[in-house]
């Protein structure tokens, strides 16, 4: 297992990767190129730049989150071969650097929803929060809260780019219910396996977040069937997972525990986010609002111990890193992408993982 730290790159970022090499225990950096639009190659001097940046602190340069798949590909529309084949370019460039794994998703228009991006909690800390009634019916809403309420930085796939054309986005995908997108990924994992293996380099798909449908948009990687699905339908370990456990937990009908072992035993999870949730009224039915907890077990609804077990006892070797912190001790800027409470998140997971390992 290696730890990691997700990092955006200079200019869009204020954490510095000499803070990073700081955090004990952290291995390497999960990168990206976040100004290349999806769709586009990633230039082979721009990843290398990157991984020089990373390496001169000391760090790995091993799992890029995300490149991201374009709507063309996801809706399937006759610019998708030459996106793919873009895709394909992007792998090889991000392999002759030495790059192993890629977090990508397949969520149409939006990648994560939350309602609140700086929930208080009752010690004063400021997390990310999913409450329901806080849900707009309509998505523009979301998007404009979204844009008022992230300070300076763009939040992944909330590119203001893509948000501007959102409409006439959501219109392009209304002809595209589960099983047509299903057939569009299995369409782009086909294209892109052959690559994968060539190259060495392994895909992990992250789950939908939240795992349900929103805006009557088709989702179609939200469980246990789901995950089972892709990795049956196309079935080559380079077709693997990202095992966001906070993702999956948001449907309290998930069993992360089991979920983990098995796709650990399958030998598809290439790539964990280690998170902790609350449920905020777990008592009442069908009720799933949740916010981000801290990372310790008895901060959350989570049992963070049976999960890294679920990984360990079942042979996992691949990347993980913590998943979203909240804004502590003053700290300002990403929302879920602040320094104190995800290296706290860090420093918690290796120690488990060392007592695991130890007491095995
Ligand atoms: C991440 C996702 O910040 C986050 O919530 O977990 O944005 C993730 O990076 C993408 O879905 C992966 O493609
Ligand atoms: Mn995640």
């Amino acid at each position: 297992m290696e730890l990691t730290f997700r990092w955006y790159g200079p200019n869009e970022e204020k954490i510095t990767l000499e803070e990073i090499s700081q955090i004990p225990g952290c291995k390497g950096i999960v990168g990206t190129l976040f100004d290349i639009p999806a769709g586009e190659v990633w230039p082979r001097e721009r990843i290398h730049e990157l991984r020089e940046m990373v390496e001169a602190h000391g760090l790995t340069l091993k799992v890029i989150e995300s490149v991201n798949v374009s709507d063309d590909i996801k809706i399937g529309t006759d610019k998708r071969d030459e996106h793919i084949e873009n895709y394909k370019e992007t792998i090889r460039n991000l392999a002759a650097e030495g790059v192993k794994v890629i977090c990508y998703n397949f969520m149409p228009v939006f990648d994560w929803v939350k309602s609140d991006l700086d929930y208080v909690l009752p010690d004063g800390s400021r997390t990310l929060a999913f409450v329901k009634a806080n849900i707009p019916d309509d998505p523009q809403v979301i998007i404009d809260r979204v844009a008022n309420g992230s300070g300076d930085f763009t939040l992944p796939g909330w590119e203001p780019e893509r948000l501007a054309q959102v409409r006439a986005l959501l219109d392009a995908y209304k002809d595209i219910d589960d099983d047509k997108l299903r057939e569009n990924l299995v369409y782009f994992l086909e294209a892109i396996m052959p690559t994968c293996e060539e190259c060495d380099v392994k895909m992990a798909i992250h789950p939908d977040d939240p795992p349900y449908s929103l805006f009557g948009l088709p989702r179609i990687i939200k469980n246990r069937e789901d995950l089972d699905w892709l990795c049956t339908a196309v079935d080559t370990p380079y077709n693997g997972i990202t095992l966001c456990c906070g993702s999956i937990a948001e449907e309290p009908g998930n069993d992360i525990y089991d979920i983990l072992a098995e796709f650990t035993r399958r030998g598809r999870i290439h790539f964990v986010h280690m998170r902790n949730i609350k449920y905020i009224s777990p008592d009442e039915p069908g009720n799933k609002d949740f916010y981000e907890a801290p990372h310790p077990s008895p901060c959350g609804s989570l049992d963070m111990y049976k999960m890294m077990r679920a990984l360990h006892d079942n042979g996992f070797t691949g990347y993980m890193r913590p998943d979203h912190g909240r804004m502590i001790w003053g700290e300002t800027g990403r929302p879920g992408y602040g320094l104190y409470d995800r290296a706290l998140g860090i420093a918690y997971i290796n120690g488990m993982w060392e007592a695991i390992e130890k007491g095995a």
